[in-house]
């Protein structure tokens, strides 16, 4: 194992154990319903865990803010690898800054809520983003971690409902056995190609991991485990054909609480 991904190992299980008690519940919300979507690599559904005035309020707030979406996370320029361009992502999003927006209760109450329904540290948390998918705008195959960005958990939450597309997409959940593993084609210097063949996952006849939006439920899972990225956890958001599709995201990643 290389120096840097034995010192995040390091780092991660010491973060861990002390996560159940820096996340305590904030809210008074009741606890949603989760139902465990893939074992391996590990995806949660939950469902309301936005009433629909959360979500209405969320998208009000951010929509006149609202810039073409970027890769990468909110310190680090797009994103992990010499393959990143072959990523494409057409939507909107506004990330709610982390000073300018610091006081705005809103926000503050929600990434509190997801913090501890991830199990994980509020310091840990990136600015909440906000996302909007127009029809034709969709989100390539992608990982949200990488060396560099060691996102451990994210969790997207559907604003809006009456939908058609729009789902995510986890091609290697429901293909076991069938795909040549990822990571070999990313040493291989192939990885560009592979995701490039997101939409093909996206047809209805493939049976992969496919989560249609629905307002007010939420995914967590895993981009980051054992020191390194999962490429298992690879996904996209398919195009939205009908509608506009709404998402809140927030990742948690090692060594922002070191970085401030
Ligand atoms: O919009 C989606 O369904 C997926 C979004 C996503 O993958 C991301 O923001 O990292």
């Amino acid at each position: 194992m290389r120096p840097c991904r034995l010192a995040l190992l390091v780092l991660y299980v010491l973060y861990a154990s002390a996560a159940e008690d820096q996340c305590p519940n904030t809210s008074s919300a009741p606890e949603p319903e989760a139902e465990e979507l893939s074992a391996n690599p590990r995806v949660v559904r939950f469902t309301k865990l936005l009433t629909n005035d959360e979500c209405d309020q969320l998208i009000d707030l951010g929509t006149p803010r609202l810039q073409r979406s970027e890769m990468g996370s909110f310190e680090h320029a797009p994103t992990s690898d010499a393959d990143a361009p072959a990523i494409q992502r057409t939507s909107s999003s506004i990330l709610f800054d982390r000073h300018t927006d610091a006081d705005e209760p809103l926000l503050h109450h929600l990434r509190a809520r997801l913090a501890h329904l991830a199990g994980q540290p509020l310091s840990l948390a990136e600015p909440l983003q906000l996302t909007r998918y127009s029809p034709g705008d969709f989100y390539g195959l992608h990982l949200d971690a990488s060396d560099e960005v060691p996102r451990v958990a994210t969790v997207l939450v559907y604003l809006s409902d009456d939908v058609e597309g729009g789902e995510t997409c986890f091609p290697r959940i429901g293909t076991a056995g069938r795909m040549r593993p990822l990571a070999k084609l990313a040493a291989a210097g192939m990885l560009a190609s592979e995701l490039a063949k997101g939409s093909q996952y996206c047809e209805s006849d493939r049976a992969v991991l496919r989560v249609s939006p629905r307002k007010g439920d939420g995914l967590l899972f895993f981009p980051f485990v054992d020191g390194a990225p999962d490429h298992d956890a690879v996904h996209g958001g398919c195009a939205v054909r009908r509608g506009v599709k709404w998402v809140a995201q927030l990742w948690f990643t090692l060594g922002l609480d070191a970085g401030g």
